[in-house]
């Protein structure tokens, strides 16, 4: 298997956690600007240019979740990442919509935001997903509650999501000290070790963080 990605991507990261925590072997490659091919190729699989994207054979994933889903369902060791039980995997597929849409969405678009022409930045939508990503904490705090993983009890799919959305987000939009529930899950995610690889793999890139990386994690 190949995987397109970049080892400084939120969205990389969740797929790669996947692959870390059943030791599946595949090739990665890396959409730096060093690797034109790997680039033009990548475009020409996938025209809306969103990474990671797998490619197994003749098949093609995109979005992490669905990589994940496809690893899970095709590859998976005795750890699954989606639980066998539909009830419990319902309770995952939520969670993780939960980290893409309210935690890695907002703190996507206040990066996003940063990167555009001074004059094209839109303070009144950074000022939104500022606010967005207040709420979400809130309501995680609350959820996280005597809880070791977001749901159920063992690391899943949506500890996949979690981990590099709330990496990033307490960067962007520092997670306020009050909120301890989520500050005790984000050191747990950055301490399992198939996350604790991606950061490390990706810390050479830290001086490409738009808003600036902070001294630590
Ligand atoms: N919905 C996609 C989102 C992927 C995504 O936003 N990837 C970012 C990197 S973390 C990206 O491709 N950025 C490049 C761009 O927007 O041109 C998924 O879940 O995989």
């Amino acid at each position: 298997m190949q995987l397109y990605g970049h080892p400084f991507s939120s969205y990389t990261q969740k797929a790669l956690i996947a692959f870390h925590e059943q030791d599946i072997p595949f090739e990665f490659l890396n959409l730096s600007p060093d690797n034109p091919d790997v680039c033009a190729e990548f475009a020409r699989r996938w025209p809306i240019g969103k990474f990671p994207l797998l490619v197994d054979g003749d098949r093609q994933v995109m979005e992490a979740t669905s990589i994940i889903e496809y690893l899970d369902v095709h590859h998976a060791g005795p750890a699954r990442l989606i639980p066998a039980d539909p009830d419990a995997a319902v309770e995952v597929r939520m969670l993780d919509r939960f980290f893409d849409n309210y935690i890695n969405g907002p703190q996507q678009r206040i990066v996003y935001n940063q990167l555009r022409p001074e004059a094209d930045r839109d303070p009144y939508g950074v000022n939104e997903a500022r606010a967005a990503l207040e709420t979400a904490y809130a309501w995680l705090d609350h959820r996280m509650a005597g809880r070791e993983w977001a749901a159920g009890d063992a690391f899943s799919l949506a500890d996949c999501a979690a981990a590099p959305s709330l990496f990033y987000a307490d960067w962007t939009h520092r997670i306020d000290d009050r909120f301890r529930n989520v500050h005790a899950y984000r050191a747990r995610l950055l301490k399992r070790p198939s996350f604790a690889r991606c950061v490390e793999d990706a810390r050479p890139y830290r001086p490409l963080f738009p808003l600036g990386a902070p001294d630590r994690d």
